[in-house]
């Protein structure tokens, strides 16, 4: 062969792909299913299965534009299991003058692609990956002054470089920001979009039976597998979601309902993540739906802002902090997770609720695993890794790049505050607030202490206790901190004692 060798991972299933801009006659796409992949976690079945079969889908319509593909599929005998070692088996059996790639979304693999070069004796180049709004390079100038370090301002200098809901040189609407309107409760009878679900054609039937093989053991239904699998599938889901749901996206973005695993949420970050939509499109026909008046700008702006804003500054805070960032522990946090995340009973009905979304749909919403499942890890001291790992399993968009500063950062303020200024502890009362989950839980949430009131009470603020020296001259939690001296020793000793009864015990 003289011409250049192309490996596509599964994550970077993009026909603009940076790595694809100059394909030539000649050039091969590597594409492989390896063992090193489908295990570094125990993902969820179905994000195995969208996974492998967005890849096989993809292959395929490179094959129709003419393009030669290698797919090396995860039951090949000769298989070696690792990206670099079929790099290297592909590099032997095409002989190619050179390798072109695009930078990888996890530090683990940008690591080995380090030594692609030396290993193969080949030369290697790593382009950008330019399927998001701010490269690396630009988030590291951009945050270095500081002036941008916090995701608001990073925000804004986005919506105008982009042009995105601007008018002249101002936001549209006059504010940056609609968080304020975006916080409401859902009423009751309110009538839910029916969501867009996708049937498995042939090809994805045949992962899932491997999926299931392979993989039937992992925590997670396989049953009711319904991600679109190809970019055709995912553009009508994201037209099904502009029309049907966005324009009460802002208005319930925070709220949480029994039984309803998708209110008003997009659906698409599986999509956004593995390449079958790019962030760029997505805003712009949500900014379209609101320049047409089919959606309001409180629930337009409130959209923009997880991707323009949150998605785009935690994948900079992520390769501007790597490889350090993940072995921090701010608050020393180190018990193990309960079993509960892994599917085992719990009384609490908040976590049953999410965990169940969980393992139905490889899915949940932000709130869920912001307020639920990751306040009870952050209250209960639950070791970061562990809980990461856990993040890193189950969702269907979780790769490391987004996944670990949403949950190291966010969450458990494992990294002291660089992503966010304060822990998002809550109480149940603000569980209560925005879901209906309370009302049948075998736990009061009235309580404050003893066997039957609901934990996220005392839990919250035995965590305020006992992280006092680190969090108190925070002076995001100076309010909090001034309510927790107001309890009188006694009290302090109640909410101690039953976090230790709970923490100590098998109820959860
Ligand atoms: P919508 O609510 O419709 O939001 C629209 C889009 O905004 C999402 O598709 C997503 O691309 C983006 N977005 C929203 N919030 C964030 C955020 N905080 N960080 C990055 N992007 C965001 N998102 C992932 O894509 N992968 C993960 O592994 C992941 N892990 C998370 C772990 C925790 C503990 C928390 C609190 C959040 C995590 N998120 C993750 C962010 C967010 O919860 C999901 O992106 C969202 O729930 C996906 O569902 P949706 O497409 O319906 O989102
Ligand atoms: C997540 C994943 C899985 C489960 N399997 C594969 C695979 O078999 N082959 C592949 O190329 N990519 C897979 N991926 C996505 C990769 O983990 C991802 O591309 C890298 O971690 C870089 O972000
Ligand atoms: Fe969760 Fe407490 Fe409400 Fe029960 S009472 S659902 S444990 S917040």
């Amino acid at each position: 062969m003289t011409g250049t060798l192309r490996p596509v991972l599964g994550d970077q299933l993009t026909h603009g792909l940076a790595s694809l801009a100059d394909l030539a006659e000649g050039d091969v796409v590597l594409m492989a299913e390896v063992g090193d992949e489908t295990t570094y976690v125990p993902h969820h079945p179905q994000k195995i299965a969208l996974i492998l079969s967005a890849m096989r889908h993809f292959a395929a319509e490179l094959r129709e534009r003419g393009v030669t593909v290698d797919y090396v599929p995860l039951d090949d005998p000769e298989n070696s299991h690792s990206l670099s070692g079929e790099l290297a088996r592909a590099v032997a059996r095409h002989r190619p003058e050179r390798i072109i790639a695009t930078e990888p979304g996890e530090w683990r693999v940008w690591e080995r692609m380090g030594d692609w070069e030396s290993d193969l004796d080949l030369p290697v180049e790593i382009r950008d990956d330019d399927r998001f709004y701010c490269s690396r390079s630009d988030f590291a100038a951009l945050t270095a002054g500081n002036k941008t370090g916090r995701m608001e301002y990073f925000y804004r200098e986005m919506r105008r470089r982009s042009g995105l809901l601007m008018e002249g040189d101002g936001p549209a609407g006059g504010t940056w920001n609609f968080d304020k309107q975006n916080r409401k409760r859902l009423p009751k009878g309110l009538d839910l979009p029916h969501r867009m679900r996708f049937r498995p054609d042939a090809v994805t039937q045949e992962v899932l039976t491997l999926v299931a093989d392979r993989f039937g053991g992992n925590f997670g239904d396989l049953d009711g597998f319904g991600w679109a699998v190809t970019r055709a599938d995912a553009l009508r889901a994201l037209r099904h979601f502009i029309s049907d749901a966005l324009p009460c996206f802002g208005d319930y973005q925070d709220a949480m309902k029994a039984g309803e695993d998708f209110l008003f949420h997009g659906l698409i970050s599986p999509y956004l993540n593995i390449g079958l939509l790019t962030a760029a499109e997505v805003c712009e026909r949500a900014e379209a739906a609101w320049r047409d008046g089919q959606a309001p700008l409180n629930a337009v702006e409130g959209f923009v802002r997880q991707i323009l804003g949150w998605r785009e500054f935690v994948r900079g805070i992520y390769w501007t902090e790597m490889p350090g960032y993940a072995d921090s522990n701010f608050l020393n946090a180190g018990r193990d997770l309960p079993w509960m995340y892994w599917g085992g009973e719990t009384d609490m009905r908040c976590m049953a609720e999410v965990i169940g979304t969980t393992r139905r749909n490889a899915y949940a919403h932000h709130i869920q695993r912001l307020m639920v499942t990751g306040n009870f890890a952050l209250l209960a001291g639950i070791a970061p890794r562990q809980i990461e790992e856990w993040y890193l399993a189950v969702y269907a968009d979780a790769f490391d790049w987004v996944e670990l500063p949403n949950v190291h950062g966010m969450v458990m303020h494992a990294d002291g505050g660089r992503l966010g200024s304060k822990p998002y502890a809550a109480s149940g009362a603000y569980i209560d607030r925005m879901s209906d989950y309370c009302g049948r839980c075998r736990y009061d949430l009235k309580q404050k202490t003893g066997p039957d009131a609901c934990p996220f009470n005392y839990l919250y603020w035995n965590f305020l206790i006992e992280n006092e020296d680190k969090l108190r001259d925070n002076r995001r939690m100076s309010l909090i901190y001034g309510n927790l001296a107001k309890k009188d020793p006694e009290e302090r000793a109640a909410i101690m004692r039953s976090a230790r009864a709970f923490l100590d015990g098998d109820d959860w």
